[in-house]
Formats: structure tokens, sequence, C-alpha cells
């Protein structure tokens, strides 16, 4: 038997079932191309990033890969639109999307022939995203590390599974072979992993931020902006203790949240920074525990998925 082949690799042409989560501020050209290369689908962050410097990216990662890839677009961003341009002037061949409905672009993305993969966060959403015209979605439990909806990865992926007809992609809490083989059990078709890949060798975060997620033990990560309505999952540190205590007794106000965050995952990413940083991850970053190259992370994921599965 083979586990390998999926609808997902059918779909997409790639060699494993994985796609790298388009983790904003960190998803990057030396990190997607390194994935797509080691069989899975790297994934560039459209997110925050001005437009330029996603098209450069997109233009590097080809360099790097002449394999699939895909760019994510943050529908919260406010340069959503421009984005959802650029994806087709430069021919990228699968786009990803999260924070939102992609309702509007739908049309101009299938026209151009790009296969599009919404995150979805409930059934809901999955039938309507199935109805506009996706050709699969990633179902993505609170597990997940950065910006999450309520449901786990165990609840919502069965559910979206018997509520749609295409081809579903868990997401949130998957480090290893087990969270293959269990979204596999669920009835998902592929996987989507973004915390194990934080600690890939090719991930361009700052070492304090990779040392965080290696060191991290299971009770590690605490979601703060609840307030706001836009939760996000972190790392635990004295930053973000701080920032989900403040919210919780009401010293500080969702306003106050938002102006203290403005900029923290840069802060975080590029710099490092304790203090001020978000250095979002996944609840599973206690089970992350060693930097490695990401064909190495691809390979040893699928060889333990395969053999649990063959059992
Ligand atoms: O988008 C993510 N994860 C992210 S985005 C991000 S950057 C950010 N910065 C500050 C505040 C918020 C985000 C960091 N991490 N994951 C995919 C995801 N999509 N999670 C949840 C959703 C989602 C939520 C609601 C998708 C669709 C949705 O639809 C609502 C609607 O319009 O029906």
């Amino acid at each position: 038997m083979t586990t390998l082949k999926t609808d997902i690799t059918e779909l997409l042409g790639i060699k494993y079932p994985i796609f790298q989560g388009g983790m904003a501020w960190i998803a990057e050209s030396t990190l997607a191309g390194a994935v797509s290369n080691a069989g899975g689908l790297g994934i560039i962050a459209g997110g925050s990033a001005p437009i330029d410097y996603l098209s450069d990216q997109i233009r590097k990662c080809k360099e790097i890969t002449d394999k699939p890839f895909g760019v994510n677009i943050m529908l919260m961003s406010p340069n959503a639109d421009e984005l959802a341009k650029l994806v087709v002037e430069e021919g990228v061949p699968v786009v990803t999307t999260g924070a939102g409905n992609p309702g509007k672009y739908m049309a101009a993305w299938k026209e151009a022939g790009i296969k599009v993969i919404p995150v979805v966060p409930s059934v809901g959403l999955a039938k309507r995203m199935e109805r506009a015209g996706a050709d699969a979605v990633i179902a993505e439990g609170t597990e997940s590390g950065g910006h999450i909806g309520e449901n786990t990865t165990m609840c919502l992926v069965p559910q979206v599974v018997d509520a749609v007809s295409i081809p579903v992609i868990a997401a949130g809490g998957i480090a290893d072979g087990r969270g293959i083989a269990a979204s596999f059990m669920l009835g998902a078709k592929g996987v989507q992993v973004g915390t194990r890949f934080l600690a890939a060798e090719e991930c361009q975060i700052h070492p304090t931020y990779k040392k965080l997620v290696v060191d991290a033990k299971d009770t590690d990560s605490v979601v703060t902006g609840r307030s706001t309505g836009h939760p996000c999952r972190n790392v635990k540190t004295k930053f973000s203790k701080k920032l989900a205590s403040g919210e919780m007794n009401g010293t500080i106000t969702p306003d106050e949240f938002e102006e203290i965050t403005l900029g923290s995952l840069r802060k975080a990413v590029q710099d490092g920074n304790l203090e001020e940083g978000s250095f979002l991850c996944g609840a599973i970053a206690g089970m992350v525990n060693e930097v490695k190259p990401a064909k190495e992370i691809v390979e040893e994921m699928f060889a333990q998925a395969e053999q649990l599965l063959n059992k």
C-alpha cells in the first residue's frame, strides 16, 4: 500500500501531501523553496508584505525550485487586493488564503488556472468555499500558531470532510508522522505544518525565535488578542503573558492591545525582541526539539506516517 499518493499530490503534482504554512513575516522564498524541493508544497507568506517584496520573493523561489509552490494571502492585509492581482501576473500555481473569505477573488484566480485552497475554521465556510470553486480546503484547528479559530483539529477535520466533496487538508498540531497518520484517519488528504518548519535550517527567523520554539514545552503556548476578536497563539514570554492577563483583567483595553502589538510580529521575526515581540507558534511547539533541514523534516515525518499507516 502506498499512503503517499492522495488527491492532493495528484491535484498539485507534488511528492508528499504536506504544505508548509504561509506564516506571516516568516514564510519566505528560502524556506518555501526548500520545502518544495523536498517534495512538499512550500508557501510564501503574502500577508503584511509590500508588493515589491512579494514579487521579489516569488522570483527568488522560482530560482530555488522548479517544483510547484504557493503564496498565502492573508485577507486582513490592507494590500490584499494588490496581492490577489500579483499572484495572477506572476503565474503562481497555488494560492492559499487565511483570516477571511476570499470569495471576491475566486473567479479571477480560477480563470488564471490557479489552484485555490482557502484556510477554513468552520464547516460553514468550507461549504461556501466549495460552492465558490475552491480546489480543496485547509481545515485549521485552534492548536495552530498565529490567528486561530475556536474548534480543534480533531473535531473540525472530520466534520469538514463529511460536509464537502473536495479534498481536505488538516492543520493545527501536526509535527510528526503520528499527526499525519491521525489526519489521514480523520479523512484528510494532506496536512499543513507550520511550527515544525520554524525549526527548519532554512527558516530565516531570528535565532532567539528558533530557540524559543525548540526549548518550548507542552504548556508554553498562550493565546492573546481574544479581546480584539483576533486571537493569536504565541510562545509564552513575559510580554505575551502580560498581554493575556491584561486583556483578561481589563487593564489592557482592545485599543491599547492593538497599539502595543503593532509591529510586534516583525520585532520577533527580525529582531528576536523578547520585550516587544510576538513569537507566534502552535501548541505542538513542545514536540519540536531539533533544528534540521526541511528535506529531513519532511522525509522523517512521512517515513513514520507510512510505517504507522501500513501496520
Ligand atoms: O491566518 C492565519 N494565521 C495567521 S494570520 C497572521 S497575521 C495577523 N496579525 C494580526 C492579527 C491577525 C493576524 C498570523 N497568523 N491562519 C488561517 C486562519 N484563517 N485562521 C483563522 C482563519 C479564518 C478566520 C475567519 C478564516 C476565515 C474566516 O472567515 C470569516 C468569514 O469571513 O467568514
